[in-house]
């Protein structure tokens, strides 16, 4: 997500950082090359022309060009106007005082509002509320079917009923949730090839008869421009609250998070990351705005640890820590944890510097693979005291695991780095208040 978009900003930047002094011609040549990497984004045209006004105005001011840091002041700035862009702070999902909130996502056809009924679920029930979801896609035959083996794979109750009157279907769901403690439903409407009137008809239906306490579009991300044109023309039509983009996971170039804001008036509610039910991101503009510019962002990464990483297993690591006992075990477990937290790629992402670090290396799910198959083929002793790993040693396990001799020193280097790693965060200060339970 956003690597493109990343990788761009940091070549600008890199000049930027390096010009001791900044004159308002090299900034207005940075900002010419920032304004190219927002249209190669797929930036909308006339947001990216009001960006680059805006910064302008800032960094022009006489306090950057006097500044001892000039590059990174117009970086700073960069980073608050794309906050701003975004819509400031993150915009929550409204709850209403009566029971159950209603949830309704519309979009068109494929755009992932099946898949994200079931996330959103996911989501909430993890927060204690508890989820119904609701079939209201009545045309497309497997559509129901669909549902219900979201909610099954969820063990989320699914209402679902076959008939050609969306509103009563939702009014039973809606007496069925209050009869048994539900206190949110969401609705999975239909979708279409194009918002025609029959479905926005239904649509206006259903949010005057039942007042959803939250109305969300959700667009698919990869298409870019269209799905930033797709909202604006559903906006005018029928209110909504917030969009949801889906896909991002994929080659999405970033244009559609930075643009849709600006151009609907309506804020970005969440991510969809991928298929898996688990697979969505809260959106925070300033997050995602650390993340595009390559600042990271532990905010996110501290969470998603937080949700996947046991805590009881964290405990006991830092204590191992403490009196030096960490093993190869123990690595294990870490590299199995952070396995959970999604794909490699997109952890890595999340953490400051990473993007640079990284540069040109591939990284790969299938390492984690092969470490784990590495420190399979070892024995018990050995897990425990890395140590003894001799040559001959060595040379059994690489056979063991289908590896050679090299990847396994290449792990057991990596697992001395990460024990060094680790005890130097236990021993620093405030690093270790984020509590990272894994040490890169
Ligand atoms: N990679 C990726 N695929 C997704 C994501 N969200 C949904 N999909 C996939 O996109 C396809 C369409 O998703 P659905 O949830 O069925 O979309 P829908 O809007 O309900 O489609 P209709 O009911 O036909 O209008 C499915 O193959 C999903 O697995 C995502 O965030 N990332
Ligand atoms: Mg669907």
């Amino acid at each position: 997500m956003f690597q493109e978009i990343t990788d761009k900003f940091e070549s600008v930047f890199k000049r930027l950082r390096g010009q001791g002094k900044l004159t308002e011609k090299n900034i207005a040549d940075s900002l010419r090359q920032v304004r190219r990497v927002l249209l190669e984004a797929d930036v909308n045209y006339r947001v990216a022309k009001d960006f680059i006004k805006h910064v302008e105005e800032k960094a022009v001011g006489r306090e950057v060009l006097r500044s001892i840091t000039p590059g990174q002041q117009v970086i700073k700035i960069i980073h608050d106007e794309l906050v701003r862009l975004m819509g400031e702070k993150h915009a929550p999902i409204k709850f209403s005082n009566q029971v159950p909130s209603l949830i309704m996502l519309c979009g068109l056809q494929g755009s992932g509002k099946t898949t994200l009924s079931g996330k959103l679920a996911n989501h909430f029930r993890k927060k204690g509320h508890k989820p119904l979801l609701i079939a209201a896609d009545i045309y497309r035959p497997a559509a129901i079917e669909q549902l219900k083996v979201v909610g099954k794979q969820l063990d989320v109750p699914v209402w679902a009923h076959e008939g050609k009157d969306v509103v009563k279907i939702v009014q039973g769901a809606i007496d069925y949730a209050r009869q048994h403690m539900i206190d949110m439903a969401i609705i999975d409407t239909a979708g279409r090839l194009h918002l025609d009137d029959q479905m926005m008809d239904e649509l206006k239906v259903l949010k005057k008869t039942f007042k959803p306490s939250e109305t969300l579009f959700v667009a698919d991300g990869m298409t870019g421009q269209d799905a930033v044109n797709t909202s604006k023309s559903f906006a005018d039509i029928l209110d909504f609250d917030g969009v949801v983009l889906t896909k991002m996971d994929g080659d999405a170039r970033g244009g559609a998070a930075l643009s849709i804001r600006s151009v609907t008036q309506k804020p970005i509610k969440f991510l969809s990351v991928g298929e898996k039910l688990d697979q969505i991101e809260p959106f925070h503009p300033d997050r995602i705005a650390s993340r595009i510019l390559g600042m990271g962002d532990v905010v996110s990464l501290v969470e998603k640890a937080q949700e996947t990483i046991d805590e009881k297993k964290a405990l006991e690591l830092q204590r191992k820590l403490r009196d030096k006992e960490f093993s190869l075990e123990d690595f294990m477990d870490q590299l199995q944890q952070i396995k959970k937290m999604g794909p490699l790629q997109d952890v890595l992402g999340m953490m400051p510097g990473a993007n640079k670090m990284l540069k040109g290396v591939q990284v790969d799910d299938r390492s984690l693979v092969q470490a784990e198959a590495i420190i399979n083929s070892m024995t018990p002793q050995e897990r425990r005291r890395p140590q003894i790993l001799n040559g001959s040693r060595r040379k059994r396990i690489a056979r063991g695991s289908g590896t050679s001799v090299q990847e396994v020193n290449r792990l057991i280097n990596q697992y001395n780095m990460l024990n060094k790693m680790m005890k130097q965060m236990q021993r620093g200060g405030s690093r270790q208040k984020l509590k990272m339970p894994f040490g890169f």
